[in-house]
């Protein structure tokens, strides 16, 4: 009888697909567009195609464990065997956070690693799904190679994979497909011990040990939620039940794990005590379907992802691993300029990337930052090469257990000392494409005549799409959103979202800067009542979309 490895496989051929152009993060479409006959067979190819090393390599697999991982891992396990891969790295039951993956590439020295997940999207078979590829440095594939994989993807004819073989996701161990390895191991061990290296867990036990103090982990039934358990309750001592919806479900449970007001309401009512307890949690968390993001919320407050970068910042040197100084920082151009104030009192660089994780891969790898975030609930540092979520909340923790105050006893005080930049993101979702697009047009054709131009009793100074040359490889990356930048610092950002399935998104960033400590009270919207209406005259949103409200504000 021959073995396997004997058995000559012959490639499959296939037909290409022209629809697999990865956007802000990965490859993201309906579950019905993955189960087509051959469509993640082709765009996993593509990425093989792409990496001249993959012969002899090892590689991380892992997802958010939303519906159709289990499915794709058999079938990415078979590709990975048949093109050569020499062993792979598997999370038990399928599951990776994203920054867990982001880790084990790095302390494993693999090529890279494919993470299935289409983050805060909905889970389930009429949900989304997704994929993407991580470099050997732990983060996103640039645009260069995600860019060569679309070609890729457009002209593929065949594809490789191997017997099917089914290798048993639950139980921890080694087995082999022909050639290859593929170890099992469990999800959050390695994780867990990064983690304990980079704070003062003896003092964050302590603190969680204290009578006065409760905490409340939204895991939002996706992927933190096994996570979340053993560090929070089995190894911090935080009691059980802190972590709520933990399980990680196939579907999230219905929801939409996107750690916001709006989607994880039931923290947010938990925090601000809707049900009239009495007792509403000191610290209150949440983290997106795939764990790189994070809310931080306190007792009856909410901290914007802006400020809390900027808080973080300021407070880093309380947390052993930062504590001989930072870098520099990077944001995301959209993100507040909360971070840049701190930067500059630290005297240290501060950078504004576009949108999407892989712009601060190269600043971390070249030692330029040391801590970086986005808008968008997402804050991270060196440590790996993604954002992270749970890595966000031990920050606020650590900082929390040297401090001794609430949390927003340390935010008033951070506006108190660097002034407050009034913040919010207003989504427009599922407009129709071509509305978006017409909108984006005009809006980007009558940038030159606003220059000078004053809206109420601000003037225009800056009116571009914004561009990016990575300072590192000298890299260009264009059309990265429009800024309206007026004289006071003010900011209206509008940007098409590059992660949805479903027509266009239009997200519209509007920021104030307030010095006075007198005006911090202001309740956000109102706050930044006539920007928003400025930024609805210079767009006419109303006009192209027929929306008049945001789908979502932040
Ligand atoms: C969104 C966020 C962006 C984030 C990206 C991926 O992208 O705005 O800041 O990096 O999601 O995050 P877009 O193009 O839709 O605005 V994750 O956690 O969803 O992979
Ligand atoms: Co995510």
């Amino acid at each position: 009888m021959l073995k396997n490895s004997q058995i000559k496989i012959q490639p499959v051929k296939t037909q290409a697909y022209n629809d697999q152009k990865p956007g802000t993060s990965g490859l993201r479409k309906k579950v019905k567009v993955f189960q087509q006959m051959d469509y993640l067979q082709n765009f996993v190819q593509s990425i093989f195609n792409c990496l001249p090393d993959l012969v002899g390599s090892t590689l991380i697999l892992g997802g958010d464990g939303r519906y159709y991982n289990r499915e794709s891992i058999q079938i990415i396990i078979r590709m990975a065997a048949a093109n050569g891969v020499k062993k792979i790295i598997l999370g038990q039951g399928g599951i990776f956070s994203t920054p867990a993956v982001s880790h084990l590439i790095r302390k494993h020295k693999a090529l890279g690693g494919i993470i299935l997940s289409a983050s805060h999207n909905p889970a389930g078979m009429d949900g989304d799904f997704g994929i993407k590829f991580n470099i050997s440095n732990g983060g996103p594939a640039p645009e260069e190679f995600t860019d060569a994989v679309y070609a890729e993807s457009l002209e593929i004819t065949q594809y490789h994979i191997g017997p099917i073989k089914g290798i048993p996701l639950d139980i921890l161990g080694t087995y082999t497909l022909d050639e290859m390895e593929i170890e099992v191991i469990d999800s959050v061990n390695d994780y867990a011990e990064l983690m304990a290296t980079l704070f003062d867990f003896d003092k964050i036990k302590a603190l969680i040990a204290s009578d006065n103090f409760k905490l409340c982990f939204d895991a939002m039934y996706a992927v933190t939620g096994p996570y979340a358990i053993r560090i929070f309750e089995e190894i911090l001592g935080a009691e059980a039940g802190s972590v709520i919806r933990s399980d990680c479900l196939p579907n999230f449970g219905g929801g939409h794990p996107d750690p916001n007001l709006i989607h994880a309401k039931q923290l947010v009512d938990i925090m601000f005590d809707v049900e009239e307890t009495g007792s509403a949690p000191n610290f209150g968390a949440a983290s997106d379907g795939d764990g790189d993001r994070n809310m931080i919320m306190g007792d009856y407050f909410y901290v914007t992802p802006s400020d809390s970068l900027a808080v973080i910042a300021a407070n880093a040197h309380l947390i052993p691993a930062y504590k001989d100084g930072l870098k520099g920082i990077g944001r995301s151009m959209p993100t507040s300029q909360a971070a840049d104030l701190v930067a500059e009192k630290l005297a240290i660089p501060s950078y504004e990337t576009p949108t999407g994780w892989k712009f601060f891969g190269n600043l971390l790898d070249d030692k330029r930052i040391t801590l970086c975030g986005e808008e968008s609930f997402g804050t991270g540092s060196d440590h790996i090469r993604e954002k992270d979520g749970l890595w966000a909340v031990l920050c606020w923790l650590n900082i929390l257990a040297e401090r001794k105050q609430s949390v927003e006893d340390i935010v008033r005080q951070h506006w108190a000392e660097y002034g407050r930049n009034y913040y919010t993101r207003h989504d427009y979702e599922n407009i129709p494409i071509e509305a978006a697009n017409k909108l984006f047009t005009t809006l980007q054709a009558n940038l030159g005549t606003l220059m000078g131009r004053i809206f109420n009793n601000r003037t225009i100074f800056i009116a571009d799409n914004f561009s990016y040359l990575d300072p590192v490889d000298n890299s260009q990356s264009n059309n990265q959103g429009v800024r309206i930048i007026f004289d006071d610092g003010s900011r209206i950002i509008y940007r098409l979202s590059g992660t949805g399935t479903e027509g266009a998104t239009l997200r519209v960033y509007i920021e104030r800067y307030v010095k006075d400590i007198n005006e911090h009270d202001l309740d956000t919207q109102e706050a930044l009542y006539d920007l928003i209406e400025t930024a609805e005259l210079l767009a006419n949103i109303i006009g192209y979309t027929d929306r008049h409200e945001p789908t979502v504000i932040t």
